[in-house]
């Protein structure tokens, strides 16, 4: 498409299956010239990034559980054999207790509220620290997150305060790593049905709504979502970072 990413490394996590919002970033950047390696989350789950990987013309897999900060050392370890000097880090991982996606909130449990933020949150700071090593030239990382962070949105329940935490680390890490020429920056996602979305209460319900209300009249694909995070990689943003940016057919502003 374009000549935007040419030369430059990435390191796309979150890439579970072809309807993954990772998975379209990871072939955009391909698309606008920039090489990718995927991460998978464990041997049990490699199958499938593999034929995502296989797409790509053969992008170098790497196992990532950012639950743990050994993996996340070991996995940087890993991609420094085959990528020596990484240009951009997209995060797009999430994860909260099935049950507390559901209910009332007040009845979130001190575990789920925890691993919320473990694995939605400081899973951004533990892999930011370990890839910054690699990011010798400056670099850009880009993570996903979602409006139910400030405005309330039923069910999303635990997950608010865990994107609350995420972008809030967004600024923080900005202003850390500014210095390195490293920027940090979020897209907000309007809701897609991806496969981990399919499985909450009533989604199809909230798609319908979005689709007549949103100043687009519409919802939003992976594709749109990937797009902005190329441009957050690119040399084109290079004055924006610690910013939240919303690619949601303009629900933010009416909603
Ligand atoms: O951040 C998300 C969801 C991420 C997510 C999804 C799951 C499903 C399976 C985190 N943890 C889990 N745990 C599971 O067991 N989104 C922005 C998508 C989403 O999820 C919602 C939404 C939207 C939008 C949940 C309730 C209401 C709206």
């Amino acid at each position: 498409m374009t000549e935007l990413l040419d030369g430059k490394n990435f390191l796309v996590t979150g890439a579970a299956n072809s309807r993954s919002i990772a998975w379209a970033v990871a072939k955009a950047v391909r698309s606008h010239g920039g090489a990718v390696a995927l991460t998978y989350q464990a041997e049990r789950l490699k199958r499938r990034v593999e034929q995502l990987a296989d797409e790509l013309g053969g992008a170098p897999m790497i196992e990532l559980d950012v639950g743990s900060d050994a993996a996340v050392k070991r996995a940087v370890d890993e991609l420094q054999e085959r990528m020596p000097v990484l240009d951009g880090l997209v995060h797009s991982i999430a994860w909260a207790p099935a049950e507390d996606l559901q209910g009332n909130f007040v009845e979130t449990t001190r575990d789920g509220f925890a691993q919320a933020n473990d694995i939605s949150s400081y899973s951004l700071i533990a892999t930011a620290r370990e890839a910054r090593r690699l990011m010798t030239g400056g670099g850009a990382i880009v993570t996903m997150t979602y409006a139910g962070s400030w405005r309330v949105v039923p069910n999303y329940n635990v997950m608010g305060p865990a994107k609350a935490s995420l972008e809030s680390t967004v600024r923080y890490l900005a202003a850390d790593l500014g210095p390195e020429g490293i920027r940090v920056n979020a897209v907000s996602a309007g809701p897609i049905a991806t496969v981990a979305a399919r499985t909450i209460k009533d989604f199809s319900g909230m798609l319908e709504l979005l689709e007549s209300h949103t100043p687009l009249r519409r919802n939003v694909t992976t594709e749109e979502v990937a797009d902005a995070t190329v441009f957050l990689l690119s040399d084109l943003s290079r004055a924006i970072t610690g910013e939240v940016v919303h690619v949601d057919a303009g629900a933010h502003a009416t909603i």
